[in-house]
């Protein structure tokens, strides 16, 4: 969807672009379902990026003690713990630039990830940059889909990161999409970015084809010694706005209402699911930061009456329009 048609969304009252949002999330879900999905940091701290927002980045004085990869028994106590609560996706984070094939630690996710996908839920891995060898051997082993966000606009990143660029990210997806996986991209609210900024991501996103088959709204979680440690916090009717703008650009997307949930009251996390958010982060902690309760969130499905969305770890990535260019692409 171009800018413009975003803009349009964005200027529209309130409550009639929650009406239109909840019309195009009925379309395409049929049914009252959220998909729980379960993060680990399977290696933290460390990396060499500067992502400003990140606790994870060597450049940063966050505190963060620095761990090695875990090993595959920890990692599937884990996955067999997530998978005992409920949880049908299994996303696993590491601190890295990216992967390359033929190294040892590559060798070693390929292992990891054989197992956890032997328990019969979707696997998602977010591992940073992908050459097109690395993306097809991942996909071979047993990944579901590929977590990589633009995280802003491209115009507002070389605010945030200066070690990568925005291109460096799309290539990463063109090839995760070029080696059949599904790929989630989305972004982070509340990192100094003005509302056009956040508008030209969702066009970004919403114009990749095949569109992302999952699309994670973060709000920044303000980590203690990263640059954006004092930001302000984002307002609850804009990541609502943000969230039913999603939902009608990027329709068959489960849209993730991701980090931040612990700053967001009851009542606001009902109005995104609501205007279309339909997954979330489900487990004490994201990667480094805290998450709410897992009873808590059970409670809070069950005082709105939504359900839980069964897994698909067969699933088949999106395809792409055939009357459009396939994109992103970068060269
Ligand atoms: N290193 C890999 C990469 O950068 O793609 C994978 C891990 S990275 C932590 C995954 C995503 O987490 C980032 O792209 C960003 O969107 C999100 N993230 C990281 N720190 C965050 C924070 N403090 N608040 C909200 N989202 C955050
Ligand atoms: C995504 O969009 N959000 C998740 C997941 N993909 C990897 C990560 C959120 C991280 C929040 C900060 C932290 O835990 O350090
Ligand atoms: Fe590294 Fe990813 Fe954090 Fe950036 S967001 S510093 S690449 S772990």
């Amino acid at each position: 969807m171009k800018f413009t048609e975003l803009k349009a969304l964005h200027d529209l009252p309130f409550f009639e672009l929650l009406k239109r949002a909840r019309a195009v999330h009925e379309e395409h879900w049929e049914k009252p379902e959220v998909q729980l999905c379960t993060l680990m940091s399977i290696k933290t701290g460390g990396c060499s990026e500067d992502c400003s927002y990140c606790a994870q980045s060597a450049r940063h004085d966050s505190g963060l003690e620095v761990e090695r990869l875990l090993s595959k028994e920890v990692i599937m106590e884990r996955a067999r713990a997530a998978r005992a609560t409920g949880s049908t996706r299994f996303c696993m984070g590491a601190a890295w630039r990216g992967v390359r094939g033929g190294t040892q630690r590559f060798e070693q996710v390929l292992d990891i990830v054989r197992d956890v996908s032997s328990l019969g839920m979707e696997v998602c891995v977010t591992l940073g940059e992908l050459g097109p060898d690395e993306a097809a051997a991942l996909k071979k082993a047993g990944v579901t889909a590929y977590n990589h966000n633009v995280d802003t606009s491209p115009e507002h990143y070389p605010n945030i990161v200066t070690t990568h660029t925005y291109d460096d990210r799309l290539r990463t997806i063109r090839n995760v999409q070029d080696a059949g996986m599904s790929v989630c991209c989305g972004g982070i609210l509340g990192l100094g970015e003005t509302r056009d900024d956040r508008l030209r991501m969702l066009e970004v996103i919403s114009e990749f084809n095949p569109q992302p088959e999952s699309v994670p709204i973060n709000s920044l979680m303000p980590m203690p010694g990263t640059p954006l440690e004092g930001s302000d916090p984002v307002d609850p009717f804009d990541l609502v706005r943000m969230i039913a703008i999603a939902r009608i650009a990027v329709p068959k997307a489960k849209v993730r209402l991701s980090a931040g949930r612990t700053r967001l009251s009851d009542e606001t996390q009902a109005l995104c699911f609501f205007a279309g958010a339909n997954s979330i982060f489900y487990g004490d902690k994201l990667l480094t930061a805290k998450n709410p309760a897992v009873e808590k969130d059970r409670a809070l499905l069950a005082r709105l009456d939504l359900e839980t969305l069964a897994p698909d770890p067969a699933m088949t990535a999106p395809s792409a329009c055939e009357e459009r260019p396939l994109s992103p692409c970068c060269e």
